[in-house]
């Protein structure tokens, strides 16, 4: 007996939204389907996720929903378990980071490496809003990226690049709660020298080894994410605060740290921990074997996120000392949604439960679809015609029709009983049978490399392997003058089928069951992989049932309908045109704000910044330099003589090395356009807006 354990996880959705098919392609399915594939090899695998309930991404959200961050994490932690459910996501547990246990074990973590000096603390200044009282880090902040000028960027991480940042590296940072230019101000943190352990990790993440030994084939992690990684470590590796001025999340377990929580990535990946730990007391086994010795750890996440998984907590794993590092990360890209990214804030989604609630029947039709496209090495794109061509067009053109044929021909012919193959059908056909008995390696290998689209696409040619067996023998011209062959002919087709039910089960487990049942065959899905691959699956004389349609046709109406709900709720955004009104100011706030007509009389591109423009402008009492982000919008020669708004008194910044004394006010429509906020006839510069 085999006593290696698998733990497999899948990335901690935030309960701050529910889930769409982008998150489900990229990360929920594919371990999933490679789940159940090692079940069926007779692997002992833990399935471990949660919620991901701590951090800026859920108390930002319980603000802009005029709610507490516990009804956050309720309602969207609720909707989105129910929804793994019904997709048949067959997690061993969906726990929840704000469970006692995760408290405990984040906490007594924590401790351990603090007590064993794997942090240092020290005191720097961090950006900090005082009309808020609150320090701001991670979503609290927003700025430029300086890896990709990404303007977007979040203080811990850019989401477009990946990059993972901290907020004093953004350019032009704003408070996400006041929208004002954050003051720095002094606090204490716990930070992770991640400086110190750039030699091993390069060692392990290129050669799969650490302290000598053979931890991983470092063959089988994907190209993106051992460049990322080893772009990042040759970047240098920068000391990471771990700790948070914050009240949600879990405390701080040290004296003098009141008022502070865990880093929500350090919190979160100890949850794949606690969880397995959960699991393991109902299921009766022993936790720690699914974390040490020679367990198999293996990590499915998005990109954006596979600093945390791959180097940070790798990290926190061997300082910790009890625990294996992970034996791969598999990392998904993005999938895009008819033309545009997948936006929760603009409500551009296909929503996982609400596909099931419109769609009930049609489950593993989206697995199918969502697997063909998965984003395992760039980029990929779901539209609703493509789900309606790939379902009419392979599942049910290529998988039903085979199906659908071989067992009708065989109540036809024989009653449903399943007709003998002679020696001389094993010679004749001995092609067809070598094609069946190689499948299982092919797609075992295909799996165990992550390629599970290939490995899907594997099972579909088995499918259409049935179809050219019929279209090259004709059975049904054969029957009357060579009845014998046509026996030996249905014989190998139902072999296929029966290989199919067996091999499509990882990915498309209701289908897989339904060819089963109709084949009156592996009631119990008692077969295991290993079993496929034969022509003896079904005996001759083995009564089998009548053909049932495996899959519905999808209708041209179907498209147009959830086309017309995308651009419902696009068109719904044009109308509101522009974000909702921000909080009220009152009247001295207002007259704060020293804004007047300037004119612009020279301009000039700011080197190595594609958005940036230096003007100088004539505000009437001096003529002073101001940098502006329209360069995109604006040629330099464009601008000069034009008459504009200036913010005067916001205080002096450095952009780009420019120091920039004002703002220039522009108009943003939905689209992103900007334009000059001008007086409407001909005017002096200097003249006071008010
Ligand atoms: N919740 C980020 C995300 O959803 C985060 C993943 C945690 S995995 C430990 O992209
Ligand atoms: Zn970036």
């Amino acid at each position: 007996m085999n006593n290696k354990k698998y733990t497999v996880t899948a990335a901690l959705p935030y309960a701050n939204g529910p889930l769409h098919l982008g998150h489900v392609a990229g990360v929920y399915l594919p371990a999933d389907i490679f789940v159940r594939f090692l079940r069926m090899k007779g692997e002992d695998v833990a399935f471990v996720c949660a919620s991901d309930e701590h951090g800026a991404a859920i108390t930002l959200r319980a603000k802009k929903e005029g709610t507490s961050p516990q009804a956050i994490v309720d309602k969207y932690h609720t909707i989105n378990k129910k929804a793994f459910e019904d997709f048949q996501i067959g997690f061993d547990i969906y726990s929840r980071t704000s469970n006692a246990i995760h408290h405990q074990t984040a906490s007594d973590y924590f401790k351990k490496l603090n007590d064993k000096g794997s942090f240092i603390k020290k005191t720097t200044e961090q950006y900090y809003d005082p009309e808020f009282n609150q320090f701001l880090a991670d979503r609290y902040i927003t700025g430029t990226c300086p890896k990709c000028q990404n303007e977007g960027a979040y203080g811990d991480q850019c989401e477009k690049c990946g990059s993972a940042l901290s907020p004093t590296e953004l350019i032009n940072p704003a408070s996400n709660l006041s929208g004002k230019t954050p003051v720095l101000k002094e606090t204490s943190h716990w930070f992770l020298p991640m400086d110190q352990h750039e030699t091993w990790l390069r060692e392990w993440i290129q050669n799969g080894t650490l302290n000598g030994e053979q931890q991983h084939d470092p063959k089988t992690w994907r190209n993106q994410v051992v460049g990322q990684c080893m772009s990042w470590i040759d970047g240098g590796l920068q000391p990471r605060a771990m700790t948070r001025d914050l009240d949600w999340g879990v405390k701080v377990p040290v004296e003098g740290a009141d008022g502070k929580v865990l880093y929500v990535w350090l919190d979160a990946p100890i949850g794949y921990i606690s969880a397995t730990k959960e699991w393991a007391e109902t299921a009766g086994k022993n936790w720690e074997d699914y974390w040490t010795g020679d367990a198999e750890l293996i990590h499915f996440i998005g990109k954006d996120n596979i600093v945390f998984h791959a180097i940070i907590f790798p990290i926190l794993l061997k300082e910790h000392g009890d625990y294996v590092l992970p034996t791969n990360v598999p990392a998904y890209e993005f999938l895009n949604l008819e033309g545009d990214k997948f936006s929760t804030s603009r409500n551009w989604a296909v929503w996982l439960h609400e596909f099931i609630a419109n769609h009930p029947d049609k489950i593993d039709e989206l697995k199918y679809v969502l697997t063909s496209i998965a984003p395992e090495s760039k980029d990929a794109e779901f539209t609703w015609k493509e789900f309606k061509d790939r379902v009419n067009n392979e599942l049910a053109d290529i998988l039903g029709n085979f199906m659908n044929r071989a067992v009708v021909l065989t109540h036809k012919y024989y009653d449903g009983i399943v007709p003998p193959l002679s020696e001389d059908g094993k010679k004749e056909y001995a092609g067809y049978i070598e094609a069946i008995a190689e499948m299982p390696g092919n797609m075992e290998r295909n799996i165990r490399a992550y390629k599970l689209r290939q490995a899907q696409a594997d099972v579909m040619d088995l499918a259409r392997l049935g179809n050219k067996f019929f279209a090259e023998t004709e059975p049904w011209k054969l029957f009357k003058t060579e009845p014998e062959k046509v026996k030996d002919i249905l014989n190998i087709t139902l072999q296929i089928a029966a290989n199919i039910s067996i091999l499509l089960r990882p990915f498309l487990p209701k289908k897989a069951e339904k060819i089963g049942q109709i084949l009156n065959f592996n009631t119990n899905n008692a077969l295991t992989w290993d079993q496929a691959g034969g022509i003896a699956l079904l005996q001759s004389g083995h009564q089998i049932n009548k053909s049932e349609i495996l899959v519905q046709k999808i209708d041209d109406s179907l498209v147009e309908d959830e086309v017309a709900r995308l651009e419902a709720s696009k068109s719904a955004r044009a109308e509101q045109n522009g974000p909702p009104q921000k909080d009220t100011v009152n009247f001295d706030d207002f007259v704060k704000m020293d804004i007047r007509v300037g004119e612009i009389l020279e301009a000039e591109k700011v080197p190595k910044a594609d958005k940036l423009l230096k003007l100088t402008v004539d505000t009437g009492i001096d003529k002073r330099t101001v940098v502006s982000g329209i360069a995109e919008h604006y040629q330099p020669e464009d601008v000069i003589g034009k008459k504009v708004s200036i913010l005067m008194n916001l205080a002096p910044r450095k952009i780009r090395g420019v120091e920039s004394h004002g703002m220039i006010l522009m108009a943003e429509d939905s689209e992103g356009k900007l334009c000059f906020v001008s007086p409407e006839k001909p005017f002096n510069a200097g003249g006071e807006i008010r």
